[in-house]
């Protein structure tokens, strides 16, 4: 069992979290020091209800996307990864990272941040990045079997508090704002927003959260290439289609779809 390489007997008892939400967030496996709780949520996700929550106060090994590093001090963020096990098809996965986009910058919003989405999965502000979603789903023949949606929220780093590495590329709510909060109120309206867009999601599709996804990136008409591994397109991102994927208009005449890749601003 895959469970057992995690120190599950490392379990807080976070009394405190007991949030009065509906299905989200009625479980939660709470770590003070983990590797990653989307790891430990993926081998705990078979035999997890629906909506149950890990997190942790430190990931030793957070991970973004295509195996980047994701820094996780202690006591520093919101690291966190949400186990679903939905009745969607496959190919709507990748709009779970939207939606979840969506949830943070209205939680920021709550605590006067102005965030903006920037596709596919960060929230930036001031070109910063305060926010990360990292969705993976387990597939077997064209069945979900279950998604972990990561996210990663900074909340109280100081500049130096980053890596050097990304001191001029990340920010921290701290650094933004001087409304006093603690982890366990953007927690709290983080659950409140994300379980909302899921209802919403499940029950209408995903044209409404396209709509409020939106209107909030002011990514629109701006010139920037994507990076897609082992191509880079150059345009304007003109919108996001009807699935979720970004539009980029590359010339007079063509506008294409990006399924996939890291958005550069010019
Ligand atoms: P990403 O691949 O879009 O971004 C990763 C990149 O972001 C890194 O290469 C680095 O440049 C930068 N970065 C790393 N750490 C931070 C940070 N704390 N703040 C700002 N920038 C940073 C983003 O992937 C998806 C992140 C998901 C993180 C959550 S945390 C809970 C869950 N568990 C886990 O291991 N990952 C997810």
């Amino acid at each position: 069992m895959g469970i057992i390489k995690h120190d599950l007997n490392n379990v807080i008892n976070f009394d405190k979290l007991a949030i009065s939400t509906g299905w989200l967030g009625k479980h939660l496996k709470c770590f003070n020091r983990i590797d990653s709780t989307q790891s430990v949520a993926k081998d705990i996700a078979n035999e997890s209800p629906n909506g149950t929550i890990v997190l942790s106060n430190e990931q030793t090994s957070g991970k973004g996307r295509l195996n980047r590093k994701w820094f996780s001090s202690s006591n520093n963020g919101l690291w966190m990864s949400v186990i679903m096990k939905p009745n969607l098809e496959p190919q709507v996965v990748s709009q779970l990272t939207l939606l979840t986009s969506v949830a943070i910058a209205q939680t920021l919003k709550e605590f006067q941040i102005k965030a903006e989405i920037k596709w596919p999965n960060d929230c930036v502000v001031n070109g910063k990045k305060i926010a990360g979603v990292l969705t993976e789903a387990s597939i077997t023949e064209n069945v979900i079997d279950f998604v972990v949606i990561g996210i990663g929220i900074n909340l109280f780093q100081c500049k130096d508090g980053f890596p050097e590495e990304i001191q001029n590329t990340a920010t921290s709510m701290k650094l933004i704002s001087e409304y006093s909060y603690s982890k366990f109120q953007v927690f709290e309206k983080l659950i409140v927003n994300l379980e909302e867009l899921i209802n919403q999601f499940m029950d209408s599709g995903f044209s409404p959260i396209r709509e409020k996804w939106l209107s909030n990136t002011t990514s629109i008409g701006k010139s920037v290439f994507v990076d897609m591994g082992q191509k880079k397109e150059f345009g304007t991102i003109s919108g996001l289609s009807s699935e979720g994927y970004l539009l980029l208009k590359i010339d007079e005449k063509h506008t294409v779809p990006i399924l996939f890749g890291d958005v550069h601003f010019l």
